[in-house]
C-alpha cells in the first residue's frame, strides 16, 4: 500500500548508519490524525520494527506549523461509547508500537503538538522542539479526556501534580515551558530543528545498537517498577552486552585507541 498521509524516507550517512525520517503529511489539516494517518501509521510502524539495519529515527511534522494538531476532531462525532473505547484501545496499542521501536525515535516537535499530537510525541524516546512549538492537552476543552496515553505518559514523564496541571488547564504551553517542565530535552530555531534531531540520531546510530536498544528496554521497563525490580532488569540486559562481539569492539577500540565500529552485532 502507497503511503500518502505518513512519508518517510530512511538516509544512511557517511558511516553508512541508516536514520529513518518519518513526517506526518496532513498539513491542510495541520496534520490530525485521522484513520488514514493513524493505519498508515501502523503499516510503518511493521515495516521499520522488522528493519535491523535502521539504527534511529526521526519522527516530525509536514510543513512549518504543525506538528500534529490532535486527533481529528471532525471524525469524533457521533462516536458511541463502545467505539470510543475500541479506538482509544488502537491507538494506545499503536503509540505502544512506537515506544517499543527496537531503536529510540526522537520527536522532532516542529509546531502545534496538542491532544494526540502531543501524546504521540509523548510515546517518542524523546522531544526536541522548535522555539515555535504550542503543546498541550486541550480535551477537556472539547468535554473528552486524553485517549492515547496522555494521562499515563505524562504523569510518568513530569509527575502528578504537573500532568495535573496540564491536562485538567487544556492550555496551551510554549516551547520554554516544555523544556522548563522537563518535557523537552532542547529547544531549537525552527530552521535549526530538524538538522539538530539528524545529528542527535546520528550520534546515537554510531553507539552499539544492541546497547541503545538495551538501555531503551531497561528505561521503559523498569522506570515504573520497583527500584529492586528496575536494577534486576538493568542487570539481565548488561549481562547480555557480554555475549555481542560489539562489546568486544567497543573495549578493543578504546584499548587501541581508535573510534569504535559497531555492526549490530
Ligand atoms: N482535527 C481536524 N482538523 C483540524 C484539527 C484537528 N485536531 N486542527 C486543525 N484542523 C484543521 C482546521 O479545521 C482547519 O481546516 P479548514 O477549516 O481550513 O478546513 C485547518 O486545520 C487549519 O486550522 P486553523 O485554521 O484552525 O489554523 P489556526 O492557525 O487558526 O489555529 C490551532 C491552529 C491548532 C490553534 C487550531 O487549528 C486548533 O485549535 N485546532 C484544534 C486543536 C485541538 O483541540 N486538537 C484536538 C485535541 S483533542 C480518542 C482518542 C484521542 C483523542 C480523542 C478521542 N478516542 C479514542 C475516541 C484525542 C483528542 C485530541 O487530540
Amino acid at each position: 500500500m502507497e503511503l500518502k498521509a505518513v512519508r518517510y524516507e530512511v538516509t544512511e550517512n557517511e558511516a553508512g548508519h541508516r536514520i529513518a525520517v518519518i513526517r506526518i503529511a496532513r498539513p491542510e489539516a495541520l496534520n490530525a490524525l485521522n484513520k488514514q494517518v493513524l493505519s498508515e501509521l501502523k503499516i510503518l510502524l511493521q515495516e521499520l520494527g522488522s528493519k535491523r539495519d535502521v539504527r534511529a529515527a526521526v519522527l516530525t511534522g509536514e510543513g512549518d506549523k504543525s506538528f500534529v494538531a490532535g486527533a481529528d476532531i471532525k471524525e469524533m462525532e457521533n462516536l458511541t461509547m463502545p467505539q470510543a473505547r475500541e479506538l482509544a484501545l488502537q491507538g494506545q496499542t499503536l503509540f505502544s508500537k512506537l515506544e517499543e521501536l527496537p531503536f529510540p525515535v526522537i520527536c522532532a516537535m516542529n509546531g502545534f503538538a496538542l491532544g494526540g499530537g502531543f501524546e504521540l510525541a509523548l510515546a517518542c524516546d524523546f522531544i526536541i522542539a522548535s522555539s515555535k512549538a504550542k503543546w498541550g492537552l486541550p480535551e477537556v476543552t472539547l468535554g473528552l479526556i486524553p485517549g492515547y496515553g496522555g494521562t499515563q505518559r505524562l504523569t510518568r514523564q513530569v509527575g502528578r501534580a504537573l500532568a495535573r496541571r496540564i491536562a485538567m488547564s487544556g492550555e496551551m504551553f510554549t516551547a520554554q515551558q516544555g523544556l522548563d517542565f522537563g518535557l523537552f530535552t532542547q529547544i531549537c530555531e525552527p530552521a535549526d530543528l530538524l538538522p539538530t534531531a539528524m545529528k542527535v540520531a546520528t550520534t546515537i546510530a554510531s553507539r552499539a545498537p544492541n546497547a541503545v536498544a538495551w538501555v531503551k528496554e531497561a528505561i521503559n521497563h523498569g522506570g515504573d517498577k520497583s527500584l529492586a525490580e528496575g536494577l534486576k532488569i538493568e542487570a539481565d540486559l548488561f549481562a547480555r552486552t557480554f555475549e555481542t562481539k560489539d562489546h568486544n569492539e567497543g573495549i578493543a577500540a578504546f584499548i587501541e585507541k581508535r573510534p569504535a565500529n559497531f555492526q549490530g552485532n
